[in-house]
C-alpha cells in the first residue's frame, strides 16, 4: 500500500479538504494525532471519520487531554472551547485511539507510525537535537522507517541507525511558506505540502499570526529531550 501521513491536523478544515484533494484514491491514510485540537474540531472528525476503514488513527496529546482526567500541555481555554463543540462520543472515539500503528508500505517497508516517540505523545526533538539525546527514546525500536510529528516541523534524519522523519503538520504548521504539510509513503518517503485558504471561526488565539519558524524552533530546543 501507499499511505499518506496527515498529522497534527488540529481542527484545521480547510487544510485537510486541500489535502485530502491531492491524496490518490487508492492510499491509506494514517491520521497522526491531535486532529481536532483547533477552530473545526467536530466537522473535521466526521471529515476522517466519513472515508471510513481507509483511515488509520493514532492518539496524540491533545486528543487525548479533551478528556478531563488528563492535564498538560494544550491550554485550558482552548480545551474547553473544542470540548464544548464536540459529543461525548467524539471526546471518547479520540481516547480510544492507539498509540501506535505498524503498517508494511510498498517500497518501504514496516513503518512505525507514532505521534510525539514511540516513548510517549509529548516528547520534543527537532531536526536540531544531538543525536545521542534522541537515541534513547528509540531503544529497542524495529522499524525500516518511523513517523512522528507533534512539533509541526518536518525533517528527515537518521537516529541510531534508524530513519526518522517528521511529517509537519496538516493544520497548524510553524513552517514557511504557510501551508498543510503531509508525507506520501511508497514507494518514496516524500514531504509534501499543500497551500489552503484559512478560514476564521473564534478559537482561542488561532487568528494571531504563527511566530516565525526560526523561534520556534529556538523554542522547542530549549525544551528537547535532554535539554
Ligand atoms: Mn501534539
Amino acid at each position: 500500500m501507499s499511505v499518506a501521513a496527515l498529522y497534527d491536523v488540529h481542527g484545521n478544515l480547510p487544510a485537510l479538504d486541500a489535502v485530502l484533494a491531492e491524496i490518490p484514491d487508492d492510499a491509506t491514510i494514517v491520521v497522526g494525532g491531535d486532529v481536532a485540537m483547533g477552530p473545526f474540531p467536530s466537522e473535521t472528525l466526521a471529515r476522517l471519520r466519513g472515508l471510513g476503514d481507509r483511515v488509520k488513527w493514532i492518539r496524540g496529546n491533545a486528543d487525548r487531554e479533551l478528556t478531563p482526567e488528563e492535564k498538560g500541555l494544550v491550554p485550558a481555554d482552548r480545551v474547553e472551547w473544542v470540548s464544548e463543540r464536540l459529543s461525548e462520543e467524539e471526546v471518547a472515539f479520540l481516547h480510544e485511539l492507539p498509540t501506535r500503528l505498524v503498517l508494511e508500505v510498498r517500497g518501504i517497508g514496516r513503518v512505525l507510525f507514532v505521534h510525539a516517540s514511540p516513548r510517549n505523545d509529548v516528547d520534543i526533538f527537532t531536526a536540531l537535537t544531538p543525536e545521542e539525546r534522541v537515541a534513547p527514546l528509540f531503544e529497542g525500536v524495529e522499524a525500516d522507517l518511523v513517523v512522528v510529528g507533534h512539533t509541526h516541523m518536518q525533517f528527515d534524519r537518521t537516529i541510531a541507525g534508524l530513519r526518522v522523519v517528521n511529517a509537519g503538520s496538516v493544520g497548524m504548521s510553524y513552517e514557511e511558506p504557510r501551508a498543510a504539510y503531509w508525507l506520501l509513503l511508497g514507494p518514496e518517503v516524500e514531504h509534501r505540502h499543500t497551500p489552503f485558504q484559512p478560514r476564521v471561526s473564534g478559537f482561542a488565539g488561532w487568528d494571531d499570526p504563527l511566530p516565525p519558524r526560526s523561534e520556534v524552533l529556538a523554542l522547542f530546543e530549549s525544551r528537547a529531550v535532554g535539554a
